[in-house]
């Protein structure tokens, strides 16, 4: 388990250093921030490198983990897919080649003959990370039961996207929620069983935490355990708050104003924070900056919530599915799982946590959550 875990480590750092790249390289920052202007075809370009970004860096993750551990082949999935069309309708299926060079002719294809943009991303696809492992040092005995063959991933390559693409830089400041960023970006990679659909491992990259004084970003991440009575995880559990403390909720803005009101209600309106990408508040909580992330609708999928529920779940917590848990006289029965489609959906929504979702560390402040929900009209 601690060489998978060392594996994801290695790759999520390698996703990382793609998404900084495409942002400080001058050639692929000005394809990424380009504005939205100028004829069809360079309006439809600039949209293909967007989701180029995310389709280059979930196919690394996928190559290199399905490399090191062939029996997962078949169960590493993710938000996007491997074949990506241009705006100039030519269909490429991105893969990772065995050298640097046949990486960056193939990129070029995609980029529409643009070679140096491609070099520079084959570059980072094949550099290998600065050593990560060091954080391991503490995790005592990782070793659990399962084989690779037992086990499926889960990859969004970059969640909140839009505030990848919209780039405002943020001086974090220790223990606060900051709503919206470029901090809200992160590489999500989460492995789940295949047979009970249990998140038990989850690794988070936050690729811009800080700058650093030579004015380049530097990255941050967090790993969580959780299965058949190991538990481990890189955060410690936060300091319990003080008799009497209100409880904090993280919402997204297009929450529902029913649910925003019962929340504020309980909370205390000031207790009620929005923030940007569903990744960055199951974090939020995961640090115990927020007490609860509560979604009432079913716009996340498998992808944003695998890796973090894993991290929650080291801790003692986890992530409930919204509308079963409002049903329940026992709401910590209703953990979502990873490892069924929704076949009567389409698309992308096979994989989508249809129900809405409830993310929390303590169990006690989900039960006082439910109760205020169920009240609400
Ligand atoms: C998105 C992203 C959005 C989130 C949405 C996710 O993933 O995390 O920020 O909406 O649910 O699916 P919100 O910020 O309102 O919570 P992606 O960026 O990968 O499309
Ligand atoms: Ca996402
Ligand atoms: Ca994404």
């Amino acid at each position: 388990m601690a060489a998978l875990l060392k594996v994801l480590l290695r790759v999520a750092e390698k996703a990382a250093n793609v998404a900084r790249v495409c942002r400080q390289e001058a050639p692929l920052f000005e394809l990424l921030v380009q504005e939205k202007t100028g004829d069809d075809k360079n309006k439809k370009f600039v949209q293909d490198f967007k989701t180029l970004a995310d389709v280059v860096i979930q196919e690394m993750i996928r190559h290199y983990v399905g490399a090191e551990f062939p029996e997962m082949g078949g169960f590493i999935q993710g938000e996007e897919s491997n074949k990506f069309e241009n705006g100039l309708g030519e269909s490429v299926v991105v893969t990772v080649c065995a050298s640097e060079t046949e990486t960056a002719a193939l990129l070029e294809a995609v980029l529409d003959g643009d070679s140096t943009a491609a070099a520079l991303l084959a570059k980072a696809i094949h550099q290998d990370p600065a050593a990560v492992d060091n954080t391991l040092q503490n995790t005592g005995d990782l070793s659990i039961p399962h084989s690779p063959s037992e086990l499926g991933i889960w990859i969004d390559p970059i969640d909140a996207t839009s505030q990848y693409i919209e780039g405002r830089e943020m001086v974090l400041e220790e223990g606060h929620l900051s709503p919206s960023g470029l901090h809200c970006a992160l590489v999500l990679i989460g492995v789940y069983l295949r047979s009970t659909g249990e998140p038990i491992m989850g690794v988070i990259n936050q690729p811009f935490n800080y700058k650093d004084p030579s004015g380049r970003w530097q990255g941050k991440h967090f790993w969580g355990v959780s299965c058949e009575g190991v538990r481990a995880c890189s955060v410690s559990l936060p300091e319990s708050p003080a008799e009497g403390t209100g409880l904090r909720a993280v919402l997204s803005s297009s929450e529902k104003p029913a649910v925003k009101k019962a929340l504020a209600s309980l909370c205390g309106p000031d207790n009620v924070t929005y923030a940007s990408g569903a990744g960055y508040k199951i974090l939020c909580v995961i640090l115990g900056l927020a007490d609860l992330y509560v979604l009432s609708e079913g716009s996340t999928f498998k992808w944003d919530s695998c890796a973090p529920h894993a991290l929650l779940r080291a801790l003692g917590g986890g992530i409930v599915d919204y509308t079963e848990s409002l049903g329940t006289p026992e709401p910590r029965g209703a953990q979502l799982t990873y490892h069924q489609p929704r076949t009567q959906n389409k698309g992308a929504d096979c994989w989508a946590n249809q129900g809405g979702l409830v993310a929390y560390l303590d169990c006690k402040a989900l039960g006082t959550a439910i109760e205020a929900l169920n009240l609400k009209p």
